[in-house]
């Protein structure tokens, strides 16, 4: 009996889309255990069609990862819901698009636990799509990251792609992005934490009402799911991958006040959003595959702040 995975990344040339982002980040590192080619395209504007044609005819890759994306937290998706419905729904169509064009073997796209409806039943299994209403804060983001895993489908319905979506939940890790005003939870919270210590503050400020529940994925352990993906997966439907457990942003709030060492008080602003009440993904589907993550949200922490503190001036300029 052999070994191999059903599909093989050996000897292919495999492109990360996005790779200096947080996710092609990670991927790339992943991928250096592979006996694969990895490419990355420098300056290709993936909104512009004849850039990607152009990019994807002249390199002629065997598989896409796509994680090329607008992302952003609350704020930035709730204040620019034009960049986000347009700029992703451009980079899927013309990804997806070019790779049937040019017979790529196979594809993997990337979700957002915001596909999935605001209220939907927690945890919230593969099936809860487009059951119900959306998070108005990143509704935009959800309907361009809908219509991707949707013409994934499509195109393998049609015209018989090996296309396959992934649809992580929260991220944080190395190479996040420390922007306070586009930023996710935990790089936010990291800066504000470690800058009131250097400061000597007393209070930081956390957004919304600190009741809403998150689950958290270091982008190491989800570049490992993808690369299990695309070796082990090939049908219609996206693939959640989660931690299985939450927290509420309350005490996520306590635990990185800890890791960073930042000993005074947290204070609300309920002026801003809370967003989704909880966003839990169930993960039966990828432990069933034979797949788990190893990275505990404690241990996660300390290494994105490690990263942070090595990367300061970049992540956070003055
Ligand atoms: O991580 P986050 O921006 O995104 O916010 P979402 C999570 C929760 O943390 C919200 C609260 O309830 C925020 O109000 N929070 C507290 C803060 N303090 C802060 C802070 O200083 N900065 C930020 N950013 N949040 C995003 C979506 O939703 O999740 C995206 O907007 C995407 O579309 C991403 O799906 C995974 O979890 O609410």
């Amino acid at each position: 009996m052999s070994n191999e995975a059903p599909f093989s990344l050996r000897a292919k040339r495999v492109w990360v889309a996005g790779h200096r982002g947080m996710v092609g980040s990670a991927t790339i590192r992943r991928l250096a255990q592979e006996d694969c080619e990895i490419l990355t395209s420098q300056g290709v504007d993936l909104r512009r069609q004849s850039e990607t044609d152009a990019w994807m005819e002249r390199e002629r890759p065997d598989v896409v990862i796509m994680a090329a994306a607008r992302v952003g937290g609350i704020n930035a998706n709730n204040t620019r819901p034009g960049e986000f419905l347009y700029d992703n729904l451009m980079i899927a169509a013309n990804v997806v698009e070019a790779s049937r064009r040019l017979d790529v073997g196979k594809l993997l796209f990337l979700g957002s636990s915001c596909i999935y409806p605001r209220m939907a039943p927690q945890p919230m299994s593969e099936d809860a799509l487009l059951t119900g209403p959306l998070e108005p804060t990143n509704e935009w983001y959800g309907i361009a990251k809908i219509t991707g895993l949707k013409l994934c489908e499509a195109y393998r319905r049609q015209y018989g792609c090996d296309f396959i979506s992934a649809q992580p939940t929260n991220l944080y890790g190395p190479n996040d992005n420390y922007d306070l005003k586009g930023s996710h939870v935990i790089p936010a919270l990291i800066r504000k934490f470690h800058e009131a210590k250097q400061a000597g503050a007393s209070e930081v400020e956390i957004w919304g009402s600190g009741a809403p529940k998150r689950e958290f994925l270091h982008v190491n352990d989800l570049a490992d799911a993808l690369v299990f993906l695309l070796k082990n997966y090939s049908g219609d439907q996206h693939v959640n991958v989660g931690w299985g457990e939450e927290i509420s942003i309350a005490d996520l709030a306590e635990l990185i006040a800890q890791v960073v060492g930042f000993r005074g008080s947290l204070r609300y602003d309920r002026s801003m959003p809370d967003g989704a009440p909880r966003k839990l993904l169930d993960v039966t589907k990828l432990s069933a595959l034979g797949w788990r993550p190893q990275i505990r949200l404690r241990e996660g922490l300390g290494d994105a702040y490690r990263w942070f503190t090595a990367n300061e001036k970049e992540a956070a300029p003055a």
